[in-house]
C-alpha cells in the first residue's frame, strides 16, 4: 500500500508545487519521443497499447485521479462518463482519443484542452494513458484511518461556548477547489473568516446537527473537522478515510446530536462511521458486491449520503450498484442495514421540502430514485431527461402542481419537476409533471430558496462559453414565460484569457442573494459573484488572491437545515 500511496501523491504534490511552466517543461520532456527512448517504459499486459514510459504513467496516473476518475471510476468501468477500459480504448486510438478529451462532447465530457485546463501534450499523454491496464490501488483498513488521525485541540480543551462575533448561521464554506483549502466567508460582510487547510480538491461541506461543526471532505479522502465555535475558526481534527471520496454527514437524529460522522469513500468501495467530535474510526463497511441487475462489482463507489430526519439512520448510496443503504448507526456492534434496489449509477441528491423523501440521481439509466426513510422503501423510480444532476435540487410550491422538487441535466437542455406531495397532491406524487427548457446541456445545479421566487440553473459543462459562464433563472409562478439569462461572470470582470465556469448557485440565510462562483484555471484569477434574488443584478464580488477555483458554497443554516 505505501509504494502506491507514496508515489501517486508525492507526485501530486510535486506537481502541485512546481511552478505552471516548470510542470509544463516537464510534461514536456516527458512526452517528447527521444527522452521516451532513454527512459524505462511502463510494461503494459497488451503489446498494441501506445508506448508510454514509467514516469509518464505516474504522472498520468494522477491526472487521470484529479480529472478522470470521478466520472470514468478508479477500475475505469464507467459511470457518469464511459467506460474507458482497453478492450474499448485500443479500438479508438490515440488521435480519436485526443480529439474526444481535447473538446469534449455537450453530453458533459468537459473540453480539457481549449478550456486551457490541460496542455496538448497532457491531451496526447491521457489518450495514451487510457490504452493501458488500470492500475489497482490498494485497500485502505480502520487501522489505516486511525493511523493518519491527528488532533488539532483535543476535545477538553475546545470552548464550550461559542468564542466569536459571526453570525455562524450565514458563513459559508467554499471549496478551493485547486489549492486544496476551503475559505470560510461572513455572508453579512462580505469578508474572508479564514482559509483553512484540507485536502485536495474538497468536494463537499456537510454541517453537524447543532451547526458547532463542519465536516468537509477532499477527493483525496482527507477529511477535516472545522470548529465554528472557536474565536477565529478552524481545523480540530483529520483523517484520511480511504484514497478517493466524495461524501461526508453527520448524524440528525434525536439523541444523536453532533455524536456520529460517516464518510462514503469511491476508493476503496467503502463507508466508515467515526464518533462526530474527534473522527475516530468505529465501523468501516465495505459496499462490494451485486449490483441491482445481479452482477458483481468490484467498485461499487460511495455516492451522496444523508442523514435521516426520522431515524438514526445514513441513507447511503452506492453508485455502480443503484443499492441504497438505510445504515441504523444506534448499534454499531450489530449494524442493521436495510438494502433499497433502484436503478445504476447513483449519484446526488436531496431531500424534499417535508424533509421525509429522499430523491437521488440515478444518471446513467436517466431516472430519479425516491426513497421513503420513514418506512425505509422505494417510493418511486421517476423517468427524467438525459443525466440528471441536481445537487441537492429545489424544492417550491408550483401553482398547479403543489410542493415539487426539480433537477436539471448533464445531458440534456430540459429541467424537469417531480411532484412531491402524495397526501394533498396524489395525483402528482413522484411524477415528472413538467419538464422545459434551459440554456443547454451540461448543467451541474438547480436552486431556489423558500422566500424566493426564483428557480436559477447553472450549466458550467456547456462547451459553449457564452453558455457556461451564464445562468438562466425562471419565475416559479410563470414557468412558461422562459428564463432570463444573467452573465453573471460578465459581473466578475475577469481576464478575458480561458474558462470561467459559474457554478453552483448557493443562497444566504436570508433567501435573498444567491451566490455563484466564476471557476477560472487555478493560474487565472476567479471570483465569487452574489447577485441580488429580487431584480437578479449583482450585488457583490468577492475577489482575492487566495480565492483559488472557487466551486461548492455552502450556507451554513441552509445546509444545516436541508434548506434548498
Ligand atoms: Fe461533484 C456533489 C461526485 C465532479 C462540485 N459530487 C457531489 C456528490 C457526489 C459527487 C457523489 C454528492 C455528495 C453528497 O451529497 O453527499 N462530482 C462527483 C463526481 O464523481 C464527479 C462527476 C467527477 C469527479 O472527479 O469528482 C464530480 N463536482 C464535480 C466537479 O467537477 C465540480 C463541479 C467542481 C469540484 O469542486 O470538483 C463538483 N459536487 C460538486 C458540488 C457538490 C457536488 C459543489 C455539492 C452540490 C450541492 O449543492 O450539494
Amino acid at each position: 500500500m505505501k509504494s502506491f500511496r507514496i508515489s501517486a501523491l508525492a507526485q501530486g504534490v510535486v506537481l502541485a508545487t512546481l511552478p505552471f511552466a516548470a510542470s509544463l517543461a516537464l510534461a514536456d520532456a516527458a512526452g517528447s519521443p527521444p527522452a521516451q527512448s532513454q527512459q524505462e517504459m511502463h510494461k503494459n499486459s497488451d503489446p498494441k497499447a501506445p508506448p508510454i514510459t514509467k514516469v509518464e504513467f505516474e504522472r498520468a496516473k494522477q491526472i487521470y485521479f484529479e480529472r478522470c476518475a470521478g466520472c470514468h471510476g478508479v477500475l475505469r468501468k464507467g459511470a457518469t462518463g464511459k467506460p474507458l477500459t482497453p478492450d474499448i480504448t485500443l479500438g479508438k486510438g490515440t488521435d480519436y482519443l485526443k480529439v474526444f478529451i481535447a473538446y469534449g462532447s455537450p453530453a458533459g465530457m468537459p473540453n480539457w484542452q481549449t478550456s486551457g485546463e490541460m496542455s496538448e501534450q497532457d491531451v496526447d499523454l491521457m489518450a495514451r494513458y487510457i490504452q493501458q491496464e488500470p492500475p489497482t490501488p490498494p485497500e485502505f483498513s480502520l487501522a489505516d484511518i486511525e493511523k493518519s488521525r491527528k488532533i488539532y485541540l483535543p476535545v477538553e480543551k475546545r470552548p464550550t461556548k461559542k468564542m466569536n462575533n459571526y453570525n455562524l448561521e450565514n458563513i459559508f464554506s467554499v471549496t478551493l477547489r485547486d489549492s486544496g483549502e476551503v475559505a470560510l466567508i461572513d455572508g453579512d460582510s462580505k469578508q474572508i473568516i479564514n482559509i483553512i487547510k484540507t485536502g485536495y480538491a474538497v468536494h463537499i461541506s456537510r454541517l453537524s446537527k447543532s451547526g458547532r461543526y463542519l465536516y468537509v471532505i477532499g477527493r483525496d479522502a482527507r477529511l477535516n473537522l472545522i470548529d465554528l465555535w472557536l474565536p477565529k475558526p478552524d481545523n480540530v481534527a483529520e483523517v484520511k478515510v480511504g484514497l478517493e471520496a466524495r461524501s461526508v454527514e453527520t448524524s440528525k437524529f434525536k439523541g444523536f446530536e453532533d455524536k456520529i460522522a460517516v464518510a462514503g469513500t469511491y476508493w476503496p468501495p467503502q463507508f466508515v462511521i467515526m464518533d462526530g467530535d474527534t473522527l475516530k474510526p468505529r465501523k468501516v463497511v465495505s459496499t462490494r458486491g451485486m449490483t441491482v441487475d445481479n452482477e458483481y462489482h468490484p467498485e461499487p463507489r460511495v455516492a451522496s449520503i444523508v442523514g435521516s430526519h426520522y431515524k438514526p439512520e445514513f441513507v447511503i448510496n452506492a453508485k455502480e450498484t443503484g443499492k441504497i443503504m438505510m445504515v441504523d448507526y444506534s448499534d454499531l456492534n450489530n449494524l442493521k442495514t436495510t438494502t433499497i434496489d433502484s436503478a445504476k449509477f447513483l449519484h446526488d441528491g436531496g431531500f424534499d421540502s417535508s424533509g421525509r423523501y429522499f430523491l437521488v440521481a440515478a444518471n446513467a439509466s436517466n431516472k430519479i430514485a425516491v426513497v421513503d426513510t420513514k418506512e425505509d422503501k422505494l417510493a418511486a423510480l421517476v423517468d427524467v431527461g438525459k443525466i440528471p444532476h441536481p445537487g441537492r435540487g429545489a424544492n417550491f410550491v408550483h401553482p398547479k402542481y403543489g410542493p415539487v422538487w426539480s433537477t436539471s441535466h448533464l445531458g440534456s437542455e430540459d429541467v424537469t419537476l417531480i411532484g412531491t406531495d402524495p397526501v394533498k397532491h396524489p395525483q402528482y406524487a413522484w411524477k415528472a409533471v413538467a419538464t422545459f427548457k434551459g440554456q443547454g446541456g451540461g448543467s451541474l445545479f438547480i436552486k431556489t430558496h423558500p422566500k424566493s421566487k426564483n428557480l436559477w440553473v447553472d450549466t458550467p459543462l456547456n462547451p459553449d462559453a457564452k453558455v457556461s459562464q451564464s445562468v438562466a433563472v425562471y419565475d416559479i409562478n410563470n414557468l412558461a414565460k422562459g428564463p432570463q439569462v444573467v452573465d453573471v461572470a460578465a459581473c466578475a470582470k475577469l481576464a478575458d484569457d480561458g474558462a470561467k465556469r459559474v457554478v453552483q448557485p448557493e443562497y444566504n440565510k436570508a433567501g435573498d442573494e444567491v451566490w455563484f462562483s466564476v471557476w477560472s484555471a487555478k493560474n487565472k484569477e476567479s471570483a465569487i459573484v452574489v447577485v441580488d434574488d429580487k431584480t437578479r443584478s449583482c450585488k457583490a464580488v468577492i475577489k482575492d488572491k487566495r480565492l483559488i477555483t472557487p466551486t461548492g458554497k455552502f450556507n451554513v443554516y441552509n445546509t444545516q437545515h436541508d434548506v434548498y
